[in-house]
């Protein structure tokens, strides 16, 4: 994923220099920079983002050092685009958000893609239109071709399902209040749960379904659906070319999430340099990333127990209030502060 945002700089995104690069493994790290018109290469994070040539950072090292990296782009006052999930719990996110409504500042997005991908958009504006009425349904399809290296029941619902939760708030323009998690296991010895369904409640009294599965063998699938109530829309289905051969139709699916999101992630950074350029402040925050987080701990649980959790987010600071039309409300819950 480094490689690929650091390749979407270089040759995609105008505005933005690739300056250095940090890899734990100082070969790779070299082979990237190389790309990169020869960026410095380092072997550790934290001593490229104190680096004075580097004015903003992209994270995207493995999920336990999200949160202490982004402390570290705040503390020093660099932007940073993290990528999900901002932090392996809602606690440790919460710091990040701590950390930005002390500063009073913005300074971290979060690598919610989907917001970026043409397809996911084209249906948002179209429920934003109001032309299918109110939202009251949206459903999800995620799916991996194959398990990760470590992956476990927790992992799916934090580094997988994270993206379907932002999806879902930010395509109904609500919050998620309470959640109910349930799971199967494609090699039930193993007791990992890599398929799992979501039922949401939302906060303006929609719902949500959604389905991942990280081991489905036949290849990447991602898609939406919303029901409102004048009509349904969902994502435009796969582009690949339909074959007709030998008395059968197929369609090539993709590999992975670097194939089907390819555009997605070149808009993205886009999207984010164009920001740090402008001033605007309207993409995927430390708020969005812990909420998120929020309700993937309520799915953990929820996945333990197969009983309903709810979500009681801490109090919003003023600096993630409305970012514009269909903004997500989110009241007071439980009273408690930053
Ligand atoms: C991966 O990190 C991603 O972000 C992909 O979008 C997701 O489909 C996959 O499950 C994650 O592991």
């Amino acid at each position: 994923m480094g490689c690929r945002h650091a390749r979407n700089l270089h040759e995609m995104v105008s505005g933005s220099h690739v300056v250095a690069v940090a890899d734990a493994d100082k070969g790779r790290a070299s082979a990237v920079a190389a790309e990169c018109g020869g960026a410095g290469v380092f072997t550790d994070a934290e001593s490229l983002a104190r680096d004075d040539s580097v004015e903003a950072v992209v994270i995207a090292s493995p999920d336990h050092t999200h949160a202490s990296l982004a402390l570290e782009c705040v503390r020093l006052g660099k932007p940073v685009l993290c990528e999900k999930p901002l932090a392996v719990s809602s606690g440790e996110a919460l710091e990040v958000v701590r950390a930005e409504a002390a500063l009073g500042r913005k300074l971290v997005r979060v690598g919610f893609m989907r917001r970026d991908d043409p397809r996911h958009a084209r249906v948002k504006r179209i429920v934003d239109s109001e032309e299918i009425g109110r939202p009251l349904l949206v459903k999800g399809v995620h799916r991996n071709a194959a398990p990760g290296p470590g992956t476990t029941t927790a992992s799916v619902v934090r580094n997988s399902a994270v993206h379907d939760f932002d999806s879902a708030r930010w395509m109904m323009g609500e919050e998620i209040e309470a959640v109910h998690a349930l799971g199967a296991a494609t090699d039930p010895a193993s007791g990992i749960l890599d398929l799992q369904t979501f039922h949401l409640a939302l906060s303006g009294g929609a719902l949500a379904a959604i389905e991942v599965f990280v081991a489905a063998d036949y290849g990447y699938e991602v898609s939406a659906e919303v029901v409102g109530e004048r009509g349904t829309v969902r994502t435009a289905p796969h582009d690949s070319p339909v074959v007709r051969h030998r008395g059968s139709i197929s369609q090539a699916t993709d590999a992975d999430w670097l194939v089907r999101f390819e555009e997605a992630y070149v808009m993205e950074l886009r999207r984010w340099v164009g920001d740090l350029r402008t001033g605007k402040e309207d993409g995927p925050d430390a708020w969005d990333g812990y909420v998120s987080l929020l309700a993937a701990d309520a799915c953990v649980r929820s996945l333990e127990t197969r009983e309903p959790e709810r979500i009681e987010p801490v109090e919003k600071p003023s600096l993630y209030a409305k970012k514009g039309a269909r903004e997500i409300e989110t009241e007071k819950v439980g009273g408690r502060s930053l």
